[in-house]
């Protein structure tokens, strides 16, 4: 058997995906839409309040396209807190104007691919921030789900652990000549989610998520060893932002 790679898991994390009923929205009486909104509102501010205490990071997006229109990224030290804002959200006014269209959990995960062997990576407290990290507000968000191929003789998990740090070490390189302009989320999803992985890309410059996949495109462990699922991008929902998308 293979080594098995080791991970270090943060804070959980659910991305979700709503879909809203626009022909219900605009045919809602208004005092029920101001309701709506405003307890879509105060659910906002209670996300920024946590997070200001570092308690986890929510993100709110507007999706370009018709796989949804909406997400909702929640970060949070448990699974039960994601449950629960989930169903908080289910029981709001907006909630009987949404369609569920996707969502994906899993874990924020970092791997031991890159870390120098024998040194402790909890002392690091970059490693630690970078478990629990706090959603960066940037202008766009780019997210889709990903396995390592197991087929026939291209098959990830039969591979040596030297063989897969060579090749995520040359993932690493090309992921951070991005530094600065693309932000990434990695999060695992074995065992929880139909996919292995989760990955979320924040950035000011949409373009730069195209360039960023489209090269590691030519790097072996995506070349050979990717297979990718459906591919979300959106543009930041301000405050002001939600008002204008929601005002009829
Ligand atoms: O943690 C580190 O920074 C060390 C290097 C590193 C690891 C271990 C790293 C760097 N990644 C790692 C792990 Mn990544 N990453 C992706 C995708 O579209 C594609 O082809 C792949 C999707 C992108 C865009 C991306 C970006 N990475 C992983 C893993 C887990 C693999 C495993 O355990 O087998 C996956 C699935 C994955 C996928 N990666 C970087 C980036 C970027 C931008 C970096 C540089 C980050 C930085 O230096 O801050």
């Amino acid at each position: 058997m293979s080594e098995v790679a080791q991970t270090l898991e943060g804070w959980y994390a659910l991305h979700d995906f709503r879909r809203i009923d626009w022909t219900a929205w605009k045919e809602a009486a208004p005092e029920a839409r101001r309701r709506a909104e405003d307890e879509l509102h105060s659910l906002i501010g209670e996300w920024s309040a946590l997070e200001e205490n570092r308690a986890g990071s929510t993100a709110v997006y507007a999706i370009v396209g018709q796989k949804a229109d909406l997400v909702f990224v929640h970060l949070r030290e448990t699974l039960e807190e994601l449950q629960q804002l989930e169903t908080a959200f289910n029981k709001t006014e907006l909630a009987r104007f949404t369609i569920p269209a996707y969502s994906y959990v899993s874990v924020v995960e970092l791997s031991n691919y890159m870390t120098q062997p024998g040194s402790d990576p909890m002392a690091n407290p970059e490693v630690v921030a970078r478990l629990k990290p706090i959603m960066p507000k940037a202008k766009h968000i780019c997210f889709y789900p990903m396995n390592k191929r197991r087929e026939g003789n291209d098959n990830w998990y039969m591979l040596s652990m030297d063989d897969r740090r060579t090749m995520m070490r040359s993932h690493g390189m090309i992921g951070r000549q991005y530094a600065g302009k693309v932000k990434q989320i990695i999060t695992g999803s074995v065992g929880f989610d139909d996919w292995e992985w989760g990955v979320t890309l924040f950035a000011d410059d949409a373009l730069q998520f195209k360039k960023l996949v489209y090269e590691m495109r030519f790097d072996e462990v995506s070349a050979r060893y990717g297979d990718f699922g459906d591919f979300y991008v959106g543009n930041l929902l301000t405050t002001d932002g939600i008002r204008t998308m929601l005002s009829v």
